[in-house]
């Protein structure tokens, strides 16, 4: 059986978006983020008090600390997108790699987005939505936003022939670089700018496993 940990508002989201559309039979472990039990929702008293990040029990699956985390029977993976590129290729059938070089670039959309992506977009959505507004930092979310020009323009090239990023299909980079794009939606300028990314991203958002995906987070309790 496998087992995903981590609430929905956290990169879990990319691994039960996954699963839904690979049809997985999974169990779904809504572990939180520590930080989300701050104020009222701590202590002993706290009426919702499920599983976090730093509980024991949890750090004894993942002792980073962080969600997600995916168990297929002894197998332990922390890693949202590794977790997408493994259950892609053992559970996933067409939204996994054909061949090596699909397998390749598949990697490569992956890490393009983690690493030159996500650390931008992150600091767009919490700059200027995540946060509170006394929080929030202008200047970081508007540098973020520059340094994401080039990658957004690069994504739109590689949509062009098929508008999909591996084989011609919808696959799990799709999934792994949409989820990473999506935290860049409150800069609406870089996808007036690359037409190709804002329907694609649509596209992806419209399916009905992102949809479920989304349904189920949305009734999260916090
Ligand atoms: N690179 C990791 C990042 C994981 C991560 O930062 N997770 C956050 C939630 S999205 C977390 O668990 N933070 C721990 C905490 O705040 O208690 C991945 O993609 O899985």
């Amino acid at each position: 059986m496998i087992t995903i940990y981590g609430v929905l508002r956290s990169r879990a989201s990319r691994n039960i978006w996954l699963a839904h559309e690979a049809g997985l039979d999974f169990r779904h472990v809504p572990v939180i983020q520590v930080y989300r039990l701050a104020g009222p929702l701590a202590g002993p008293d706290a009426a919702y008090a499920p599983m976090h990040t730093a509980s024991p029990a949890f750090l004894a699956v993942n002792p980073n600390a962080q969600v997600p985390t995916m168990t297929d029977g002894d197998l332990v993976l922390s890693e949202s997108l590794a977790i997408n590129l493994y259950l892609a290729k053992a559970h996933g059938g067409a939204l996994g790699p054909a061949s090596l070089a699909e397998d390749g670039q598949m990697a490569m959309w992956s890490l393009w987005a983690a690493t030159g992506v996500e650390p931008h977009s992150i600091s767009i959505f919490y700059n200027r939505f995540g946060k509170p507004p006394a929080e929030r930092d202008a200047t970081a979310a508007d540098v973020a936003e520059a340094a994401l020009r080039a990658p957004f323009a690069v994504l739109d090239q590689a949509l062009a022939a098929t508008g999909y990023l591996v084989g011609g299909r919808f696959t799990v980079a799709d999934i792994n670089v949409a989820e990473i794009i999506r935290y860049a939606v409150p800069a609406p300028a870089l996808f007036e700018a690359n037409p190709r990314v804002k329907a694609w991203l649509a596209a992806c958002q419209a399916r009905p496993a992102f949809k479920r995906m989304w349904a189920e987070r949305d009734a999260e309790p916090v």
